[in-house]
């Protein structure tokens, strides 16, 4: 299939674009870069080096002899989506391209108002290119499970059966998000729901839990094809940053109880979700919704199973409960529908303790980059933040790209 990947220079979106033209498909890799601007700005850096996107394609050319066309592209101008739409024959679009941290969309008003804008207008524009220029295409578009909140009941796929004052119907599930970030992916549903509706446009939303990995095997190829890994506490993912305090001696930072409990998946299913719901197009018209997550686990859970797997080759492992910086349920009820991605043939790789020594062993490659200061949350969700992380030093400014991989 030829498909664009839209934030292909992110953690998720460079090993699909990898995962995908290694398995034939025609990939065109389009991203502005807004993320390595952000990192210098929030004083962030990937633990692990990556290339630039023109290194990274060049690699994947030499090694493979196939071709990811990179495109350097914003999608809040709808006149340069437009033309990329246009530009090519496409039969999908999958779109990654977001603000994704929901501590940065904490930060202050403007941040705020910087995620939704950014992200709510790219797919607007999205959905207005192709309704102009690929009414058949298929959006594969990331949303999230946070955008379900914790309720006290069943969280289905998408839809809920009601039945009210006698009457029946099928609705969209309700939606109780934790952050503006994670607002900006319920009105992103929305919007998306309705032009299925209205257009007929065709689309699979994929409400992804929390991801974490190191790669997949084609990222693990050569150092200029690997992707991102953020242990800080704007991007940083929960296990990941779990792993890379583990690998420093650095106390687990769990938030509050450790009672949330969340659908996490590993970053090998992601990139099989995104060509399994590729593969198999919703009919014209038609909104799907899949939960992509494959096992949920408490904050607390993971903490242990990390000191678990270390205790198994004798180290140590303490665990820190911190005041929660976020304002959310620490103890609630938690189970998630995940069925649809299984249908369609995903086979889930679990949270064994090989994985989290394969996490662990990366970082500790890489342990000596580690900044313990960035363990520490800077972002509070009653509060906020000053969004003032210091003037970017000279060795940030140049976090960008590695040089030792360029
Ligand atoms: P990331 O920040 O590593 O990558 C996102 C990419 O999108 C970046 O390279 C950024 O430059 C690009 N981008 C942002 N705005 C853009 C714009 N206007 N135009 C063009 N490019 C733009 O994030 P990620 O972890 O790879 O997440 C990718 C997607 O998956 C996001 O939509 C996120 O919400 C979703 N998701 C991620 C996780 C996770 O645990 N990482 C979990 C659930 C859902
Ligand atoms: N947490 C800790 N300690 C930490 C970091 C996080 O206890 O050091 C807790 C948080 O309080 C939260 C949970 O771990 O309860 C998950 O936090 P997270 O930062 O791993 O994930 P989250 O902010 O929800 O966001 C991430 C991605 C986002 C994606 C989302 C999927 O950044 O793009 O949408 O996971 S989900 O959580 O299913 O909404």
């Amino acid at each position: 299939m030829r498909v664009i990947v839209f934030g292909a220079d992110g953690y998720l979106g460079w090993p699909t674009s990898l995962h995908l033209s290694a398995r034939g498909h025609d990939v065109i890799a389009a991203d502005n870069l807004i993320r390595r601007r952000w990192d210098v700005l929030c004083g962030t850096e990937s633990l692990v080096p990556i290339a630039s996107m023109k290194r990274r394609v060049e690699r994947w050319k030499a090694l493979t002899g196939r071709e990811i066309k990179w495109e350097k592209l914003d999608l809040t101008s709808l006149a340069d989506t437009t033309a990329l739409i246009t530009q090519y024959q496409l039969e999908a679009v999958v779109h990654f391209a977001e603000q994704r941290s929901a501590p940065y969309s904490m930060i202050s008003a403007q941040h705020a108002v910087e995620t939704q804008v950014n992200n709510v207008v790219g797919t607007l524009n999205l959905l207005f290119a192709l309704r102009e220029s690929a009414p058949d295409c298929h959006l594969v578009k990331l949303g999230t499970m946070g955008e379900y909140g914790t309720p006290n009941i069943d969280i289905e796929e998408g839809f809920i059966d009601i039945e009210h004052n006698g009457r029946k119907d099928r609705l969209p599930f309700p939606k109780q998000p934790g952050s503006f970030y994670h607002l900006s992916k319920v009105h992103d549903s929305h919007n998306i729901m309705f032009t299925c509706r209205v257009w007929g446009i065709r689309a699979t939303d994929l409400n992804q839990g929390v991801v974490y990995g190191t790669g997949i095997p084609e990222t693990d190829m050569h150092g200029q094809l690997r992707t991102r890994f953020d242990y800080d506490d704007i991007w940083g993912t929960v296990l990941n940053r779990f792993c890379s305090q583990a690998a420093i001696g650095y106390p687990l930072t769990v938030y509050g109880e450790g009672g949330q409990t969340r659908g996490f998946l590993d970053i090998r299913d992601t990139v099989r979700c995104v060509e399994l719901a590729m593969l198999n197009a919703p009919e014209r018209g038609e909104f799907r919704v899949f939960n992509q997550f494959t096992e949920q686990f408490s904050v607390r859970e993971l903490a242990e199973r990390i000191k678990a797997a270390r205790a198994h080759h004798g180290l140590e492992t303490s665990i820190e409960h911190l005041p929660n910086p976020r304002t959310e349920l620490e103890a609630h009820y938690y189970n998630a529908k995940h069925q649809h991605l299984l249908d369609l043939g995903l086979v889930p790789h679990k949270l064994e303790d090989s994985l989290i020594d394969r996490v662990i062993g990366l970082v500790e490659r890489y342990k000596k980059r580690i900044r313990p200061e960035l363990f520490v949350p800077r972002v509070d969700w009653r509060r906020g933040g000053t969004g003032d992380f210091g003037k970017p030093s000279a060795r940030r400014r140049r976090v960008a790209v590695a040089p030792g991989i360029r």
